[in-house]
This record gives C-alpha cells, structure tokens and sequence, in this order.
C-alpha cells in the first residue's frame, strides 16, 4: 500500500478555532403512537439519569411507573469466600487433568460467592392518574421526543384538547407532568401514588403534597417519594391518600423519590431530607423555568451528535408500524431513529452523580426482574457504554468509572481470598453492594476478565478524550490494581508453557477451563494499555517492562481445523455451535488485537468463527454483530444485522427485546452504526506517540448511498462531520479537541492532516 506521509495539499479550509456549529434541530427525533400502551415494553421512558418514569399515556387512567436507581434488594455485605484459595492449585490441576466435572464441583463448594447469589434492582412506584370524565376520545396521540427529552399524550375529549407532558430533569433531580387543555377550567382529574412493595405506604404530606414511604425488606434500604401537585386556578385537595384538582387550567404533577443509601457500605440516608431538598427546589420554580433549564442540560449532551441516512415515507407511519415493515420495507430513518433512541436512553440511565446503567437501564417494574436487573460484566455493562466516547457522551461515564474505584476496593479482598493475588478482580457479576465474587455456578461464574475489560473503558476515555489528569488520578490507579492482579494470577500451562488464565471459562459456554481465548486478548489488552500508560504519565517503568514482557508470554490467539479463531487451548470449537456469546471474537470488537489490515490471517479465522455462529442471537448478541461486522469492513452484513434486531429483537417502544427487555442491545445497536460511519482502533504507523488512524464510511451498507453524520468522535481527539453521496464521501470536516496531527486513510492512502488545537478543516476535492 502507498502510503503519503507528506502534509495533505492546500485545498484544505482550516476555520481556526471555530466549533461545529450545531445543526438545526431534527424533527424525524420522535417516537409516536396512536394508542395508549397496554404492556410496559409499550410505555415511553424518560430519566435523567437516577430516576426512571415509564409513561402509559392511558386516557382514563394513566399510569406512571417510576424507579430510583439505588433502591435495591439487601444491605451492605461482603461477598468473598474466604479460603477460597487454599483450593486454588487442586482446581487448576484436576482442569490440566480433564476432569472438569469434578473441577465444577470442588469450585461450588470451596470457590463461589457467599451467598451464591447477588441483590436485585428495585421497582419504586407508581403515580395513577384518573380522569372519570375523559371517554370516547379522538385525536389521541402519545409520543416521546428525543430531542427535548419529552414524553407527550394529546387527545380530545368533548371538543377540549388535552396535553399532558412529562420529563425527568437532571438539573432539577425530579420528574415533572403537566396536564393542560386548550379551554379555562377544563382540568379535572385525581393522582395516586402507590408501590409494589409490601412495607410502603402512602400518606397525605401538606395540603398539596402525598408522601410514599417504605423499606425494601428487615435491615434493608428505606425509601421515599413525595408527590405534589400544583395547579393554576382549579381547587387542589389531599384526600383518601389521593390528591384531587377540580376545574383548573392547567396542573402540574412534581414527583421526586430518594432511599437510604449513601454508598455500597453505608445505608445511613435519610430519605426524607433527601425528597425536601430538590421538592423545594423545583416547587419554587414555574414549570416554564423547569422545561428549559430541563431542555437546555439534555441537548448540551444530545444536539453533539445528528445523523441523517435518508429519508422514505415509511417514517411517516406510527414507531410500532415501522418496526412491523423495517424487514421488508426499507426504513433508513427508523436506524437514524434507534441510534439517536440509544444516546437518548444513556443520557436517560448514566449522569454524574447517578449508578450506571444497569440490565435495563433504569427502567424496571419487576420485584425479581431477569437477572436482577444488576451489572452482568461478561459482555451486557460494557455493552452499555460501548457508545459513549464514539457517540459524544464521553460525560456519561462517570458512573461507571465511580463502580469501577468502589469494585476496586471489595475486589482488592476477592484478589485475596480466591487468588492470594495483589490487585482487583471482577466476575461476571456485580450489583449495588459491589459484590465481585464469583456467583451462581462454577461453570459460568468464576470467570476473571470483568474488571479488566472494564479497564479497557477507561483508557478509551483517555483516547477519545486526552484527559491526562483524569488518566493519573482515576485511570491508571485502577489500571495498575488490575494489572497487579494479572501478574500474579497468570499461570504456566505445563503443557505449552505459555501463561494463561484459569480457571476460567469462555463466557457462557463450554465449562470451566484453562486458558479461554477471551481472557488472554483482554489480559494483553490491559497489559499494553497500562504499560502505555506508564510510560506516558512518566512512573512505574519497571512495572510497565514486566507488563510488556509477560504480554509476549500470554498464550497467543489460535487458528483451528476449520479455520476459526480457536475459543479455547484446544482445537475443540464446533463449528454448528450457534451460542449467542462469541467471546473469542473480543479482539475484533471492542478490542482491536485482530484487524483486516495488520492481522489479516487471524481476521479470516475470526470472520470465519462468526459465519458458523450465524446472524440468530439474542438482542445484545445481534447489536455486538453489528459492530463485529462493520469492524469486518462488511457494511451489508452489518446493516442486515441491524435490520434483523430492529425486526426481531425490538419491542414496540424500541427497547432492545433480548427478550425479556434488556437494555444493552440498545446501546450495541447505536456503537455498531458509529462503527460503520467512522473508526479509529488502528494504531498509526508512523506515529511515535501511539496516534490511530482515522477510517471514514468503513462500512457504509449499500442501503445508505446518501446521508450525513455530525459530531462522531474519534480517538487522538478529533469530532467530525461526514456526508456521502452515491456511497462515497463528498464532505469531511475534522474538529480537533487536542490539536494532534489527524491521520486519515484516504483511497487507501495515508494522509497526513495538521490540525491545531480547536480548529476544524474541511476537505471536499480531496476526496474526488
Ligand atoms: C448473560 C447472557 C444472557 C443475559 C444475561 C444478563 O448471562 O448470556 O443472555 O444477557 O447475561
């Protein structure tokens, strides 16, 4: 390949210091519906990060099912089996011996989590809203509008229109619900609040206010929600533990909800001080005040990113008739819609000062939710921030990384008592306590690798971002304990004497083994990004040595007999093995060990272990395709994975149908059509300060020959703006954040573009 390593020529517009501007707003932003929801994969979500309101749009009867995102099942607790690792050698052993089975049983006994099982996320409450008179309605239709974060119902009843609108404000820290009509004295209506939980009960607080308090179980989290109504003109009364207006103009509804939880080892809150505080806040605001300072925090984050794949009159249909067509009728704005629905849900679930999204976000109405709705770290969490840095919600990660420096601490005594090894470790499970311990089964859940991918976020978020403090203060601490805990973990296989993980397993299938392929690419993964990150921040340059020297020690990724990229030590990979995990694949995506350009051969065995796993999957396994295929260079492929997710694997308020409801293939789907449109995982040739190189339209699938994407970010810095005509590029603008020199591949041809720090090129004729 030719490569140009001189300056791009001339007919480069370099706009210093100039932004990109943000574009008008986009109105294809809006998921709508001609009826009220009857199930609650129906119903429209909106969050701001703690809290979660699950809207039916009900004429008669509305229902708003809300959650807080710590209110969860038990109480401070230490998961870790102490003396776990006194059977760490006979383990290891009788794997080496093939006696797996009594491996998986000696591991049950001796290894796992105490107790088995971690805590559950908690459904909060319900706020009922019921309008006796509003019957044979017409007119009606709910929606809820991305760009303003805005979930809205509208309808007419007796030649009155009614609006109710609703949305969770961050800087406000509640949800707020308008109820108006288009003539004077028309709102009439009673607002109840309840929960699922048996210790709650709901009592009248002040003249206009209901107050729900409760506690999840005996010595566990105590909660609390207010709920206050104020109207204009009308009469407001609290009675039978409902509040009533009669015959106002316009009402609005103030819910904010709080628990005892202080953090992962203290429950100590008061969850009554904690209502007050943000209830007087926004009380003493009009609702006018709220909507903006509302409006204005969530499109800081959404307006950074637009995208435009084309247009047909299928997006003139209600959302849940698209998804019906989306498999036989081309739909390129439904994929414009999910990618915009998947930022919207992370600004909805992630905010500074929230938990992480978890299973579902922050949305669940279930006492035993699947899978506890907890933090499940084989694939499902990471998942979750997958679009994060690509996506320009760099911000959204702050909860994930306060999980991280939390498991660092109850993983430091995991390290211990399981492995007698430094550092921390993670398995494939962690909840609200932070448990790290291996949970539910030997044979799927002693599985070391959760923190460590984890890690891997965080030294994206110094690429994307250049963030050195956050890298040094944050970052590299947890990056090193993690690290820490490999050196000393890793063991020789005394068949092949290379290091390996175990015991382990390729998550979730095949048992428990020595060596999953998995574990070794995320293990040197960690390894060369904490030496890099070492040797940038000037310390540990003996630690950063050792870590580079065991990298080339690990054993290596493997070509099988059928041409796949082994999952295991051994050749055993059956290739009619259609498991929903293709975990060896990881340094496809989200790693970047194995790539068409430098790897080629191990690229063909990875293609060729996902062409036998096969397009089926559930929706997180669908969304990871997406991004394998894109990664694959195979737009088409990837592009028929999206549509068969949006065809088969999404509810009608486009929440990611695992099934049950499951929130990572949502944000799957938004990270693998950023894939498409642009990436930056390959390491720069020529460069001596570890720069990528930035791929533009690397997957563009035939079904998008027209289109525009605004404000996608690469790593080194850079934001840029692409447009394409006839499936090839006709506009790219690059903004740099840090004032690095872009690299670009351009026709095949590396290029060279100086950008200073804070300015934006242009290129046009460059790319003819
Ligand atoms: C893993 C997956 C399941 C599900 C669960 C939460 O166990 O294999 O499909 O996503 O996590």
């Amino acid at each position: 390949m030719k490569r140009l390593s001189n300056l791009f020529p001339i007919a480069i517009v370099i706009s210093a210091f100039t932004a990109l501007a943000s574009p008008a707003t986009d109105t294809g932003l809006v998921l709508w519906y001609t009826k009220p929801a009857e199930k609650w994969v129906e119903a429209l979500p909106i969050g701001n990060g703690r809290m979660g309101g699950m809207i039916f749009g009900g004429v008669t009867n509305e229902h708003l099912q809300f959650n807080e995102d710590t209110l969860w099942t038990g109480k401070p607790h230490e998961y870790q089996h102490e003396g776990a690792v006194k059977y760490l050698p006979e383990l290891r052993q009788l794997l080496w011996d093939g006696k797996q089975k009594q491996a998986e049983d000696l591991a049950m006994k001796e290894f796992m989590s105490v107790p088995l099982h971690q805590m559950a996320y908690q459904p909060f409450g319900d706020v009922y809203l019921s309008f006796p008179t509003h019957t044979n309605a017409t007119g009606y239709r709910r929606e809820v509008d991305l760009d303003s974060a805005m979930a809205k119902v509208s309808y007419k009843v007796d030649g009155v229109t009614f609006h109710r609108e609703a949305f969770a404000s961050y800087p406000g820290q509640a949800i707020v619900w308008r109820i108006l009509a288009d003539k004077p004295g028309q709102v009439s209506f009673s607002a109840r609040l309840r929960s699922p939980h048996k210790m709650a009960k709901t009592s009248g607080g002040s003249a206009n206010e209901l107050a729900l308090t409760g506690q999840v179980e005996e010595g566990g989290l105590k909660f609390e929600a207010r709920l206050r109504l104020e109207s204009k003109k009308g009469k407001v009364t609290v009675a039978n533990d409902a509040l009533t207006v009669e015959g106002a103009d316009s009402a609005t509804l103030l819910l904010v909800a709080a628990t005892s939880f202080e953090n992962y080892h203290a429950i100590g809150a008061d969850p009554a001080g904690l209502c007050d505080k943000p209830m007087r806040a926004v009380a003493s605001k009009s609702f006018d005040a709220l909507l903006k300072e509302h409006v204005a925090d969530h499109q800081n984050l959404f307006h950074r990113v637009t995208l435009d794949l084309g247009t047909t009159d299928a997006a003139n249909l209600p959302t849940d008739q698209r998804l019906k067509n989306v498999a036989h009728a081309p739909d390129p704005q439904l994929a414009a819609l999910y990618f915009q629905f998947g930022r919207y849900l992370l600004i909805a679930s992630s905010r500074p000062g929230s938990q992480p999204a978890n299973l579902q976000g922050v949305w669940n109405d279930q006492l035993r939710p699947p899978w506890d709705s907890k933090y499940t770290v084989n694939i499902n969490t990471e998942m979750n921030y997958w679009p994060a840095e690509t996506c320009n919600l760099s911000d959204c990660t702050t909860p994930l990384f306060n999980m991280l420096e939390d498991c660092s601490v109850s993983g430091a005594r995991t390290a211990q008592a399981h492995y007698g090894a430094r550092g921390w470790v993670l398995h494939h499970n962690t909840d609200l306590w932070r448990g790290t311990a291996p949970i539910n089964a030997s044979n799927h859940g002693i599985w070391v690798t959760g923190g460590a991918w984890l890690c891997h976020h965080l030294w994206e978020h110094y690429l994307f971002t250049g963030d050195k403090e956050f890298l040094q203060k944050r970052g590299y601490p947890l990056m090193k304990a993690a690290a820490l805990f490999f050196v000393d973990y890793l063991v020789k296989d005394p068949r092949t004497g290379k290091l390996v993980s175990g015991p382990s397993n390729s998550p979730e299938e095949g048992g428990l083994v020595m060596g999953p392929t998995m574990d070794h690419q995320i293990i040197r993964d960690l390894f060369a990004n904490t030496a890099s990150a070492a040797e940038l921040l000037g310390v540990d340059k003996d630690l950063a040595a050792k870590l580079n020297e065991m990298r080339g020690q690990i054993a290596p990724n493997q070509i099988g007999k059928y041409h796949q990229l082994q999952e295991w030590m051994e050749d055993v990979d059956n290739p009619k093995n259609d498991h929903r995990h293709c975990s060896h694949l990881w340094a496809v995506f989200p790693g970047s060990e194995i790539t068409p350009r430098e790897t080629p051969e191990l690229c063909a065995a990875a293609k060729q272990s996902l062409i036998y796993r096969g397009d089926g999957g559930t929706g997180w396994s669908k969304a990871w395709k997406i991004n394998f295929w894109a990664r694959f260079l195979d737009g088409d492929h990837a592009h028929k994975m999206l549509v068969e997710a949006l065809a088969g694997n999404t509810f009608p308020n486009l929440f990611d149908a695992h099934p049950p409801f499951q929130i990572d293939g949502n944000f799957g789907g938004s990270s693998g059509i950023a894939e498409m449109l642009l990436q930056s995982h390959e390491p720069d040739p020529d460069s001596k300060t570890g720069g990528h190189v930035l791929e533009l339209l690397p997957a563009l699938p035939s079904a998008w020959p027209k289109g525009s994407v605004h404000g996608l970010r690469a790593r080194d810095g850079f934001e840029l703006d692409l447009a394409w005509n006839d499936g090839k590029l006709s506009q790219v603008k690059v903004h740099s954040t840090l004032g690095n020199t872009c690299k670009l591949r351009l026709k095949d041809r590396l290029v060279a573009v100086p950008i200073k720090k804070g300015a934006t090129v242009t290129l046009n004729g460059e790319l003819k």
